[in-house]
């Protein structure tokens, strides 16, 4: 076997040259099912693992906008339509200088396996564009979405295709995109997740992703018997995933001591209280300001700039007992790996997508801590873009108070997912195996029921 997943690996790499962070998602499933092929020849001979790693349909497009000063401007918009086996393609958009077609490829088959966990009948896509949003005005944003949607409402629909947020993308970009949508082909359909309330958004959906990521690890503890009351936590990032997971942390009784941007991070020894939670909400939602605002304001934190070319990053050396990482991929090395096991860090799940290189999911896998990977702690993002979809199907909307339930339930039936893979394969205690495994087999088995176009 191992023969067989380094022959795919050098295909992969052969046949998807310059894409690192593809490759890197593409090793740790065919490593986690390797023993599912080896047990069941049938996934093999129907090249499964091959076919599942090319995507159904990848859509390269030219946004051109105009900038506040009349100059003509052009990014590159992506739309990677992944796999459809068990549902229509669904998953975010990104907006960020650093996006790719390697980068969207890995998210997107991060998700196909993400989604499938979540229990509902969601296929896997992801797209975006190197543009950056950040310093640009209102109706830039609104100039460059409109631009986007104008292609991509080609490809899309809400039986084909529904995107959503991700970095750079929320509540304002869903607005400008959803209108232009609606203005070309004059439907108003659920073609979009992550909406306003007032338009067919859901409840608890800009909460959900780092909700769930709080609820996965609170599973993971219970297994030890233990809860977050009292625990310490470090979160990195302070976007829409990093605040709602420390607005779950206060919930539940933890200590949330740092968040971050790209520049740097703050720690504050007291803790982000809910007053605190707000002024960053504002700060990051409203304001668009940078974290180090947060030392001015609060006497309590300390501001640390962040270089990224260093070995390690100085956020992940704090004493603490659980880590949400919730900015970025491979945001965690191998020496933060080791830093936190050493400052007696036992729980991570992951609200970023990849978030941990894989020399740092080994550290964590050989101490065998409580380790959430990504595709199963944050699925509750999509799980509730999910509940969004039905809502918009029924013209109805669930209160609050439904849609988190249904929301934890899922966390918890998508933990429960991972242990009895890890168990019904030998892998008891590896969440990284359980997920890929349970993720993997029910998308492999649609694919093998729909025959050659599965
Ligand atoms: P936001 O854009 O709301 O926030 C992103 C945060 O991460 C910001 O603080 C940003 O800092 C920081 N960040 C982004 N890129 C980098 C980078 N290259 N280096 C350092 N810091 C960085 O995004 P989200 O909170 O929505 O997404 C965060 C992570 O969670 C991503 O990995 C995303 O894929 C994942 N995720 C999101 C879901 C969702 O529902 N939104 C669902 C599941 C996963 P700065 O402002 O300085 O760029
Ligand atoms: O990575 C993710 O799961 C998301 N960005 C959310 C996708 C979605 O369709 O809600």
């Amino acid at each position: 076997m191992s023969d067989y997943v380094a022959d795919f690996m050098g295909h992969i790499k052969a046949k998807n040259p310059s894409e690192p962070e593809f490759h890197q998602a593409v090793q740790e499933v065919i490593e986690s099912v390797s023993v599912v092929l080896e047990k069941h020849p049938e996934y093999r001979n129907a090249k499964i693992m091959e076919r599942i790693s090319e995507p159904e349909r990848v859509i390269m497009f030219r946004v051109p906008w105009v900038d506040d000063q009349g100059n003509y401007q052009v990014n590159r918009g992506f739309r990677i339509e992944m796999n459809s086996a068990i549902g229509p393609y669904k998953g975010g958009l990104r907006l960020h200088p650093s996006v790719n077609l390697g980068i969207l490829k890995f998210l997107a088959f991060e998700q196909v396996f993400k989604n499938s966990l979540t229990t509902l009948p969601m296929g896997g896509g992801k797209g975006g564009s190197d543009f950056d949003p950040k310093g640009k005005s209102d109706n830039e944003v609104m100039r460059f979405c409109q631009s986007f949607m104008m292609e991509l409402y080609r490809h899309i629909g809400p039986n084909t295709d529904i995107p959503a947020g991700d970095i750079g993308v929320g509540g304002r970009e869903i607005g400008y995109m959803f209108a232009t949508y609606k203005k070309i082909k004059i439907e108003y359909t659920g073609i979009l997740t992550g909406k306003g309330l007032n338009w067919g958004g859901s409840l608890i959906r800009p909460e959900a992703t780092g909700y769930g990521t709080v609820y996965f690890a609170a599973e993971m503890l219970a297994t030890r018997g233990e809860t977050l009351e009292g625990k310490t936590c470090l979160v990195s990032g302070s976007g829409n995933v990093a605040q709602y997971t420390t607005e779950k942390v206060l919930d539940l009784g933890g200590k949330v001591l740092t968040v971050s941007d790209s520049g740097g991070y703050i720690f504050d020894a007291d803790g982000i209280d809910r007053e605190k939670l707000a002024f960053i909400m504002d700060l990051k939602n409203v304001r668009r300001g940078r974290i180090n605002e947060y030392a001015e304001k609060f006497s309590s934190a300390k501001y640390t700039a962040i270089d990224p070319s260093a070995d390690c990053n100085p956020l992940w050396n704090h004493k603490a007992d659980c880590a949400f990482p919730s900015a970025t991929q491979n945001e965690i090395n191998a020496k933060d790996a080791k830093n936190l096991i050493s400052n007696g860090v036992y729980v991570v799940a992951e609200g970023a997508n990849m978030p941990t290189v894989p020399d740092g999911v080994d550290v964590f896998l050989q101490n065998k801590i409580l380790y959430g990977p990504g595709k199963a702690a944050n699925a509750g993002g999509v799980a509730v873009s999910g509940l969004e979809m039905s809502q918009n199907s029924m013209r109805y909307s669930w209160s609050r108070e439904e849609v988190d339930n249904k929301l934890h339930g899922i966390m918890k039936s998508i933990h429960q997912s991972c242990v009895e893979a890890g168990e019904k394969y030998n892998c008891q205690g590896n969440y990284v195996n359980g997920a890929n495994i349970a993720g993997f087999v029910k998308v492999a088995d649609t694919m093998l029921d729909h025959g050659i176009f599965g």
